[in-house]
C-alpha cells in the first residue's frame, strides 16, 4: 500500500513537470561549497531549484542580484527544500549562503541566465 502511494505521487509529479516543462536543478550545499559552482539556465525557462544541505551546520541559500529575491532560510543538515522560479531576463546572479552566522566559510557560486 505504501509503495503504491509513493508511485502515484511520483507519477503525478513527473506529469506536472512535463506539463509545465520545468527543469529541475539539484544544488548541494556543504560546509565549504555550493555545487554546481555555476548554473546556466535560459530566460523564461521555469526552473525548480532543489537545495540539499549536506553540511554539518545549518545553511541558507539565496540568489542575489537584480530583483529576483530568492531565498531559502534555515536549511538544517540533511534537509532538502525546493523553490520554483522563472528568471525573465538574462543576467548574472550570485548564489550564496548569506547567513550572518556563516563566518569564515565562503559558500558562493553563480547563476547565469542566458537569452
Ligand atoms: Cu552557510
Amino acid at each position: 500500500m505504501r509503495k503504491r502511494r509513493i508511485h502515484q505521487f511520483s507519477k503525478t509529479r513527473h506529469s506536472f513537470l512535463r506539463k509545465v516543462r520545468m527543469r529541475e536543478i539539484e544544488i548541494t550545499l556543504t560546509d565549504s561549497e555550493i555545487k554546481p559552482k555555476e548554473i546556466r539556465i535560459h530566460a523564461n525557462e521555469p526552473v525548480r531549484l532543489l537545495v540539499i544541505n549536506f553540511g554539518s551546520v545549518e545553511h541558507q541559500f539565496a540568489v542575489e542580484g537584480g530583483s529576483c529575491g530568492i531565498e531559502i532560510d534555515c536549511l538544517k543538515p540533511g534537509q532538502t527544500r525546493s523553490l520554483e522560479h522563472v528568471f525573465d531576463e538574462p543576467g548574472y546572479f550570485k548564489t550564496a549562503c548569506a547567513d550572518g552566522q556563516d563566518n569564515g566559510h565562503d559558500l558562493c557560486g553563480r547563476l547565469v541566465v542566458e537569452s
